[in-house]
């Protein structure tokens, strides 16, 4: 069988922000290289990564993953990524301003993605989780109770009578925000519970993305949620949202 025209490289295991490039292909059944996930004999394993970020490649050197390969590009920042991968797997919306607004979504929902990431590691990557602790649980309040909510009702107030966030149909900037709600319901279950009843379309258009990639949610290429990721279930992390 040929390669896929699309590989995806991503630390092999958590979700984190490769997910949200995973999402696209699994949704509309589009064959990708998964190239970490792959043995490390086959070029796969955190190396591949490296490859690319230390810049043993050519072309030019992404900062980090993921990163995305295709015909002779290498693309990196998820909202990119993104932005290229919609229209070639029909997940633009067709006219420009409804691309502009699918992609001011996507940068946002990487804004999120960056405060969730914050509210366990505060005090930058370079430390493990114990070493953040004190902050954390001061991040975490604030995230829950100033933020978490403010951030949900935005999404929710986007989604139109159609029940998608932009236009008539389903796009990438769907895709990406069941990803958001799923993370969110699972890292701050008590503070989810609190938001939940202000976001009815969130929730409707969460249960109808899980619809359409059931398959891959059942199947192994799905990863758990896990601490290693972005999204993580700490429990002294979690409490009422403000
Ligand atoms: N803004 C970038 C962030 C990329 C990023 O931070 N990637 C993480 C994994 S999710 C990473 O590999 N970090 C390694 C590093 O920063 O050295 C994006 O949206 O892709």
């Amino acid at each position: 069988m040929a390669d896929p025209a699309f590989t995806l490289i991503y630390w092999p295991m958590l979700q984190g922000r490769g997910e949200f490039v995973r999402l696209l292909f699994e949704a509309t059944g589009t064959a990708y290289l998964d190239l970490a996930r792959q043995p490390v004999e086959q070029g796969g394993g955190v190396e591949a990564i490296l490859r690319y970020t230390q810049g043993h490649v050519p072309g030019p050197t992404p900062f980090a993953a993921p990163i995305l390969l295709h015909e002779r590009r290498v693309i990196a920042q998820m909202p990119n990524i993104v932005s290229h991968l919609a229209p070639r797997l029909g997940l633009a919306p067709k006219d420009e301003t409804g691309r502009v607004w699918a992609n001011q979504l996507q940068l946002t929902i990487g804004d999120v993605v960056d405060e969730v990431h914050d509210t366990h590691h505060p005090l930058g990557s370079g430390f493990v989780y114990e070493d953040h602790l004190q902050a954390a649980k001061i991040r975490a309040q604030f995230f829950r109770e100033h933020r978490m909510r403010r951030w949900l009702r935005y999404f929710e107030a986007a989604i139109g009578d159609a029940g998608w966030l932009v236009g008539d149909g389903c796009t990438s900037a769907d895709l990406s925000y069941f990803q958001l709600v799923e993370g969110l319901a699972f890292a701050f279950p008590r503070a989810f519970a609190d938001v939940r009843g202000d976001v009815p379309r969130s929730l409707a258009l969460r249960d109808r993305i899980a619809e359409r990639l059931a398959d891959y949610l059942a199947s192994p290429r799905r990863l758990p949620f896990n601490r290693q990721g972005i999204f993580r279930d700490y429990p002294e992390l979690d409490g009422p949202a403000g």
